[in-house]
């Protein structure tokens, strides 16, 4: 049996899209995989973790922890420069703390970090064969940052200069945490937290990828399948540093779904119906940010334009019947 370490980093509202992850996960594992999956966090509640909890001890083929982070980063969350992260809600502090992994488990040489807006479609345990040995980690390259003038253009010079070619996307790492600890990356990581006058749009990516300085190693793009992804390759100005068959291969044959953009939950992504299966398999509860109309944002304002429109029906028909009324008064006085 393999035990292969994984660790998320979430907080209280990705409980429910944690379990439709957590569960695929195990579902898809081979039968000789399991998984020692941790979490760092700070304030999952007691009943969260129970449901968690439920849902792997349910599967029987990994253990759960939970770690609290206990506020680490959370000052320089606070007054950090981070482009636009009070209007993208997806971002909070664990998306920061998950850079630092090294100092929250000191027993472990490596271990595989997963977000948890994803629905895991095989196995990923190959991951774990990956040679890591001379970089700090493995990530999915930006498929974009070729083709879209904006992706990267936050950065420095120097740092795009950097990294142009080698830019790694958050969502999937496997990361050497013994050459992290080595060569004390962490502390480079943290002058990069704390340097305003770093831009830090893609919070943990920017963080890793400027600190990491290109000493990290590649991923096949089938571990994040964007569903957005066949729209783009009829572009015929697409250009990415994985080829069309890549791409391609990506969507088709999917590792990981992962709804980095819209989300099932309050959204309407394509495939987000692999993720409401799951939701009604596990009959996961309802509330919690989770919109269970499952409507499309242009179902919803279809039904807003409805039901205004039976409000103005009513006014008009009110109209007519005191314009009537009126009318009848008159003739009778007459
Ligand atoms: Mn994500």
């Amino acid at each position: 049996m393999r035990k292969i370490p994984i660790f998320f980093s979430f907080d209280d509202n990705y409980v429910i899209p944690a379990a439709v992850a957590f569960w695929s996960l195990l579902d898809r594992a081979r039968k000789d995989v399991a998984y020692d999956m941790y979490v760092l966090h700070h304030g999952i509640t007691q009943e969260s973790r129970r449901l968690l909890e439920g849902i792997v001890s349910g599967k029987g083929n990994a253990t759960l922890r939970f770690i609290d982070t206990e506020g680490f980063l959370a000052d320089e969350w606070k007054s950090g420069n981070w482009e636009g992260h009070q209007t993208r809600s997806q971002f909070t502090a664990d998306t920061l703390v998950r850079c630092f992994a090294a100092r929250f488990f000191p027993e472990l040489d490596k271990i595989v970090y997963s977000d948890v807006d994803v629905v895991f479609r095989d196995d990923i345990s190959d991951l774990w064969d990956f040679d890591v040995g001379d970089v700090y980690m493995a990530g999915v390259r930006d498929f974009l940052m070729k083709h879209s003038t904006t992706e990267l253009s936050h950065l420095k010079p120097e740092h795009y200069a950097m990294l142009k070619d080698s830019y790694i996307v958050g969502g999937i790492w496997v990361m050497n945490l013994r050459k992290i600890r080595e060569d004390g990356l962490e502390s480079k990581m943290l002058d990069v937290v704390k340097d305003d006058t770093i831009v830090k749009r893609w919070n943990d990516q920017d963080i890793v990828n400027i600190a990491c300085g290109g000493k990290v190693a590649f991923l096949p793009l089938n571990y994040i399948s964007y569903p957005y992804l066949p729209g783009l390759l009829r572009d015929p100005s697409m250009t990415s540093h994985y080829s069309r068959d890549e791409l391609y291969d990506s969507f088709i044959n999917p590792k990981i779904i992962h709804y980095a953009t819209v989300k099932p939950w309050n959204g309407a992504p394509v495939r987000g119906d692999e993720w409401w299966a799951i939701y009604d398999y596990l009959r996961l509860p309802e509330g919690r940010g989770i919109d269970a109309s499952r409507e499309t944002p242009l179902e919803k304002r279809y039904k807003k334009l409805k039901k205004k429109l039976k409000v103005c029906r009513a006014v008009v028909a009110l109209l007519a019947f005191l314009v009537t009324l009126a009318a009848l008064a008159l003739y009778v006085n007459r």
